[in-house]
């Protein structure tokens, strides 16, 4: 039964057509919900158009992207979701995040963003390609402790190697924390130590936990 819907979404990802795919997952969430829509419908769907891109490179990036705007709605469905199962807010702490030097896969990195917030995070999300620098000062100047890098290819989640030098040079191991995610660590787990990241998570959700630990962790 999953598979067919998962089959269906993927049909209406190949024609762009944001309106059907919408109207999937709101029918399974219905019976389910928007949390559970996300990792069993939306991810699997997402993987197979990868897969379907990866065969034919020449659709249209018009067509990956309407995919991005796709995904992008039922994430925020997914966040309203959670937050109205979130009632009391206490202030957990101060992040920054932001998808690394050369990365747009901005979907993952908001949704972080998104569940942060609802948890009693204050996050100041500076967006996409974000220079090492960028990151720390922003830090810095909000007393945050936690960084959160995300990158979704192999080729720019080396950049965030960059901004772990940068933090160790000017004095902030172990005192600014830096979180790392996206696909690829968690196609990659050890990548998590090559880019000198301090942890990672698989998705927003475990994050919030990510975040509170580093958090905890940090000697600021
Ligand atoms: C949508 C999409 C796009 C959209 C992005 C829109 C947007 N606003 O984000 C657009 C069209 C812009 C795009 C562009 C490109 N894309 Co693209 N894209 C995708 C697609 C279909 C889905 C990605 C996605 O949003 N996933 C959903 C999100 C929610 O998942 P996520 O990022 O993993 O995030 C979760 C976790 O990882 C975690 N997380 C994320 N960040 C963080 C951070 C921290 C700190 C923590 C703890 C956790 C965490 O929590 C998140 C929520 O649960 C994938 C295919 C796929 N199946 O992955 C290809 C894909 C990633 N793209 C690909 C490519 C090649 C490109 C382009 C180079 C295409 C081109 N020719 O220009 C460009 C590169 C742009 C750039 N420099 O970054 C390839 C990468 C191949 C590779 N070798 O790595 C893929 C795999 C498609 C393919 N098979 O060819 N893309």
């Amino acid at each position: 039964m999953i598979s067919e819907q998962i089959e269906s979404l993927f049909q209406a990802l190949k024609i762009s057509d944001r309106i059907a795919a919408n109207d999937i997952v709101d029918e399974y969430a219905i019976k389910n919900n928007y949390e559970d829509a996300l990792k069993n419908l939306l991810e699997p769907a997402l993987l197979l158009f990868g897969e379907y891109w990866m065969k034919n490179p020449d659709i249209s990036l018009a067509n990956g992207y309407i995919v991005g705007k796709i995904a992008e709605d039922i994430l925020l469905k997914t966040a309203k979701e959670y937050n109205k199962r979130k009632h009391e807010k206490i202030h957990k702490g101060i992040a920054v995040v932001g998808n690394i030097e050369d990365d747009y896969h901005s979907l993952g990195r908001r949704l972080v963003s998104v569940f942060l917030e609802a948890s009693g995070w204050e996050v100041h999300d500076l967006g996409n390609d974000v220079l090492p620098e960028e990151f720390i000062n922003c830090a810095l100047d909000n007393g945050a402790k936690v960084i959160g890098a995300s990158a979704m290819m192999f080729v720019n989640a080396k950049n965030i190697k960059k901004l772990r030098d940068e933090i160790d040079n000017r004095g902030y191991k172990d005192k600014l924390m830096l979180a790392v995610g996206g696909a690829i660590f968690n196609l990659r787990p050890e990548l998590v130590k090559t880019v000198g990241g301090d942890g990672t998570a698989l998705n927003a959700i475990s994050a919030v936990k990510l975040f509170e630990e580093l958090s905890l962790r940090s000697k600021l």
